[in-house]
């Protein structure tokens, strides 16, 4: 009910305190299966100074205009595209719909309903996508790491096709699709390539710096037609904060639409919000600009250091392994002993805040900065309680 008189900044705040004592908070290391964590501190500030920018007027934000065009440059930089086209977004979500979009638009005449293809393994985002745009997704299968299978992926290739999305950095396990050889087949067909690098996106191109695995996942990729990776998940900048970029202008053109009643660059949008923050773009430049590659590499060497720290506390209990050697800081646990929703009911009775994947059955763990080696430990020790526990029948 809205109180008919206000309420004291005081009285305010009291009470939203006392209902935002659910909430669980990153600083307790207590989220363990979250894509997100704290934004870095220039971000927030650059946020917090910039809030009433709205970047659905850029025309009127002339200067957030420019900086968005240098997040995508920069975003370019990592993806391996010296001159991407492409907008900032709310998210991962939204950067499907609009690939997805870019797809359906630029599809050759067909008879039939169209048809995307990605492997079963895809972000719920693109059914969601699918469900929106009126496309039929066809799931394909996997292997044995959960890595779609190019030549399931080829078999399904029909006339109704009208394109392609993988994933770098699979939702339950971090997994990074076959995109060289997915790529291929894309080019063979002259069919749209989407890569959903949400997470990969800040993550894959440090590995190599590091040294520590070399995937081909984006431009670099012939076939690969568009790639979206999220500021707001490794990229550290505050939410909403995603990127959809293509390889050719074409593409985003079939993005844009005109909104004739306004001026310069207000006239068109490329997304589907039409007032959005241009706070979460400006504090994203900010953080890029802050961290540099040096910066993000120190971030994923340090979450890759917490996931091996894990596997060892992993390898310790007989009763849990990982489901796949972990390709990022993400780790799907399976029990051998006790059932997966068995260890969720007593985890969640700890006050951890778990989430599990269908299939393979898991519990998700996804190593962001805030899930350090303490927040690790105390976690294990419960999970270790709780999966060596059989429950009475
Ligand atoms: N692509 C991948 C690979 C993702 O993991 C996610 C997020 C998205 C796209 C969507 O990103 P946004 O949340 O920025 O739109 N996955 C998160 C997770 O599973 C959050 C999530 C979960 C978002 C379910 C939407 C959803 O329906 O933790």
């Amino acid at each position: 009910m809205l109180n008919e008189q206000g309420l004291s900044e005081e009285q305010v705040f009291s009470r939203l305190n006392e209902l935002l004592k659910n909430d669980a908070t990153y600083r307790s290391g207590h989220p363990v299966a979250s894509m997100s964590t704290i934004p870095h501190s220039i971000g927030s500030k650059v946020f917090f100074k910039t809030i009433e920018k709205n970047a659905g007027r850029l025309h009127t934000f002339k200067g957030s205009a420019q900086v968005e065009r240098e997040v995508i440059e920069m975003i370019g930089d990592l993806l391996s595209l010296d001159e991407p086209y492409g907008t900032t977004t709310s998210g991962g979500t939204e950067s499907n719909i609009l690939a997805m979009l870019a797809a359906r638009e630029s599809k050759r005449k067909i008879k039939g309903t169209p048809e995307i293809i990605a492997p079963k393994t895809v972000h719920s985002s693109v059914d969601k996508a699918a469900w929106l745009l009126g496309i039929k997704l066809v799931k394909t299968g996997v292997d044995k790491e959960f890595r779609g299978n190019p030549t399931s992926l080829e078999k399904k290739i029909t006339s109704n096709t009208i394109g392609i999305f993988t994933t770098a950095g699979t939702t339950y396990l971090g997994q990074i699709d076959p995109i060289e050889k997915i790529g291929e087949i894309a080019e063979d067909y002259n069919l749209p390539l989407h890569v959903d690098a949400a997470f990969g996106g800040y993550v894959i191109p440090f590995l190599k710096d590091l040294g520590i695995a070399f995937h081909k996942f984006a431009f670099e990729v012939d076939g690969v037609t568009s790639v979206s990776s999220d500021p707001h998940k490794m990229g550290l900048a505050p939410i909403p904060a995603g990127s959809l970029l293509f390889r050719e202008k074409t593409f985003m053109k079939k993005i844009t639409k005109d909104i004739p009643y306004l001026q310069g660059a207000s006239s068109t949008q490329s997304t589907i919000l039409g007032t959005r923050p241009a706070g979460a773009i400006l504090a994203t430049w900010a953080v890029m600009k802050h961290l540099g590659k040096e910066g993000y590499r120190d971030i994923v060497l340090e979450c890759m250091e917490n996931t091996r720290v894990a596997l060892d506390r992993l390898e310790l209990n007989p009763l849990l392994k990982p489901a796949i050697p972990p390709v990022m800081n993400i780790i799907g646990i399976e029990s051998t002993e006790v059932t997966i929703d068995y260890i969720v009911e007593k985890m969640e009775q700890k006050g951890w805040r778990m989430a599990t994947s269908p299939k393979p059955h898991t519990i998700r763990l996804v190593i962001m900065p805030h899930v350090n080696a303490g927040a690790l430990n105390a976690f294990f020790n419960d999970l270790d309680q709780v999966s060596t526990t059989i429950p009475a029948d």
